[in-house]
């Protein structure tokens, strides 16, 4: 089955955003131009998904934009309300919670719970979920009781480094994972979904955003892994996302997607 968007929901960009959790300290971000970034990525969501819904910025919460992983999304009625795993993060669910709740039903993850939705990938019948710094044993299983009540297998990954799962791979279409080979994935689940896994030339390659019919979003920042995407034929939307991954954030981060009833996306 293919990947298939209904909806997907974006967060405005906090006026706090240089103050984001970091994995390092690094060059200073540049909040206007992470702006101008962030309207590109909407704007190129939107020209190829028609319902796109916005929630505003909290600029108590540095970190809102990255709206994927206050939620995991089981299926089009089913929504996974996270408890994330950076503390500072946690008030950002609320927001979310009070848009989705009008027409999801929702499991809400507590305390000792946490996972960020960043840790997870969808690929068709299966939701593989990253045991990263960010998401713990109690947070997975919460995860995979609600696949589960949509028949929907989860499947526990290892994520040895970098952030998140979706970090370290995504995917490029419905039969195939991007991947970074310094990220040390063990890929064995993957290829036995019969998954084609390519080693992304660059590590911003590694994740980039499906959004089906043979779209999706990449960095500019991964120029020889869009050179390997179009020559499969792909439709390749190039963002500039310098300040985004500035923030350890990449192409997936910004988004929340949903997809249509008795479908699946990504
Ligand atoms: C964080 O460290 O939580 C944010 N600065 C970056 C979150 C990126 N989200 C994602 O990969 N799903």
């Amino acid at each position: 089955m293919n990947i298939s968007v209904a909806t997907v929901w974006v967060r405005g960009l906090a006026l706090s955003f240089a103050n984001c959790q970091r994995e390092d300290s690094g060059p200073a971000i540049d909040v206007e131009l992470a702006r101008a970034h962030h309207r590109d990525y909407v704007a190129s969501v939107k020209a190829q998904v028609h319902d796109v819904r916005e929630l505003p910025a909290d600029d108590r919460y540095p970190d809102c934009v990255f709206i994927e992983d206050t939620a995991v999304v089981i299926d089009h009625s089913l929504v996974v309300l996270t408890r994330p795993g950076a503390p500072p993060r946690r008030g950002e669910v609320a927001a979310v919670q009070e848009a989705l709740g009008d027409e999801m039903e929702l499991r809400i993850m507590d305390d000792p719970a946490c996972l960020d939705g960043g840790d997870v990938l969808r690929v068709g019948k299966h939701l593989f979920i990253g045991m990263s710094t960010r998401s713990n044993p109690a947070g997975a299983e919460f995860l995979a009781a609600a696949a589960r009540e949509r028949d929907v297998v989860p499947v526990q990954m290892s994520v040895p480094k970098g952030l998140h799962l979706k970090s370290a791979c995504s995917l490029a279409d419905e039969a195939t994972l991007l991947f970074d080979p310094a990220a040390g994935l063990d890929l064995t689940p993957f290829e036995r979904l019969g998954l084609e896994c390519i080693a992304a030339p660059e590590a911003l390659g590694a994740n980039v955003l499906a959004l089906g019919e043979g779209h999706l979003l990449a960095s500019a920042g991964a120029p020889r892994t869009i050179d390997l995407l179009h020559a499969r034929g792909l439709q390749v939307t190039v963002l500039q996302a310098s300040e985004i991954h500035k923030a350890d954030g990449a192409l997936t981060c910004p988004s929340l997607r949903i997809p249509k009833a008795g479908t699946w996306c990504t």
